[in-house]
């Protein structure tokens, strides 16, 4: 018995939501099941092709809906969880039982191990620790900026590590450790503590470079990382250096994609009048509500700066 798991990859919620996926087909379906993880990340053009569902079982976690018969499991919150109106339509059409969407939840994490526990009688106390920190991490439910960029938690450092990982076998070992032990001693484990030190570092540098970088104009802070050699950051180190912000909005290259950030301060005190996600869509991207993406080709710089600079004017304008 084959199962082919995808998750969406660099993510701490990605990696907990194949961790409690693993876990509950071992628990529920078939212990014996030969499993293979995949991690997915968002690319501009086609997503999926066939030789990802080749296995008996096929799941997706925390990622994109895949309308092909193969497709076994799917559990998601994202707000843009579906490609195409076709594939919501054959979500909604969809009688198996084990096809799941709400984007109400913070964390798939979440949503997946509700799900078990309430419609599959799984229960696996081991695991609650892990739930517990996916929510607060891909919630963004920090006490406050400072809690979000001083990274003091195990569960953090570790969220850290999977995020800047360039190491596909590294972080399928995590998740398997996930499945199968308590996160505190998957996190403070040598090999997790050696990768995030030099993260340490780099987000120390991360912190000056948004601050000399940023821009910030009626509520909204705009930063071009073009050219700085920086592919990723904390996303909240930008209400951490400007408490007053209410939107960001980021470019950033990387040697796969260009990528238009935009956020919201989860920790502002004024009325969010924009759908991140929604925008993002326009240009073909995505996410949540409060924190959404596009991204372009590689070599698209100045599509990917337009459609950032036309984002920052439609969100100061409110
Ligand atoms: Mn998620």
């Amino acid at each position: 018995m084959t199962l082919n798991l995808l998750y969406h990859d660099n993510c701490f919620d990605g990696a907990s939501s194949a961790a409690v996926f693993l876990r509950f087909y071992r628990d529920k379906v078939n212990p014996r099941a030969e499993v293979k993880l995949v991690g997915m990340a968002h690319q501009a053009g086609e997503q999926f092709h066939a030789g990802l569902f080749d296995a008996e079982e096929n799941a997706i976690v925390d990622f994109k809906y895949c309308s092909l018969e193969q497709l076994t499991w799917w559990f998601d919150h994202h707000h843009s969880a579906f490609l195409t109106p076709r594939d919501e339509r054959h979500f909604r059409e969809d009688r198996s039982g084990r096809k799941f969407y709400d984007p109400s939840y913070k964390s798939c994490t979440k949503l997946l191990d509700t799900i078990a526990r309430q419609q599959f009688g799984f229960d696996c106390p081991g695991l609650s620790e892990l739930v517990y920190w996916a929510d607060i991490i891909d919630g963004a439910l920090y006490r406050d900026a400072r809690t979000a960029v001083e990274v003091g938690e195990p569960a953090q450092k570790l969220a850290a590590v999977i995020e800047a990982s360039h190491e596909p076998d590294f972080r399928h070992e995590i998740i398997r450790r996930l499945a199968g032990d308590s996160l505190n001693r998957v996190a403070n484990g040598q090999d997790v503590m050696t990768r995030y030190e030099p993260i340490a570092r780099q987000h120390a540098g991360n912190i000056r470079i948004i601050r000399d970088a940023c821009r910030l104009q009626d509520a909204v802070l705009f930063f071009d990382l073009v050219g700085t050699g920086m592919d990723g950051y904390n996303k909240f180190i930008p209400y951490y250096l400007h408490p007053e912000a209410n939107y960001t909005v980021s470019l950033m290259q990387s040697p796969k994609r260009m990528k238009v950030g935009v956020g919201w301060n989860p920790w502002s005190k004024a009325e969010r009048k924009h759908n991140l996600a929604a925008i993002c869509e326009r240009y073909g991207g995505g996410g949540h509500p409060v924190v959404a993406a596009i991204s372009f080709e590689a070599s698209a710089v100045a599509q990917a700066r337009t459609a950032a600079e036309e984002i920052v004017k439609e969100l100061r304008r409110a």
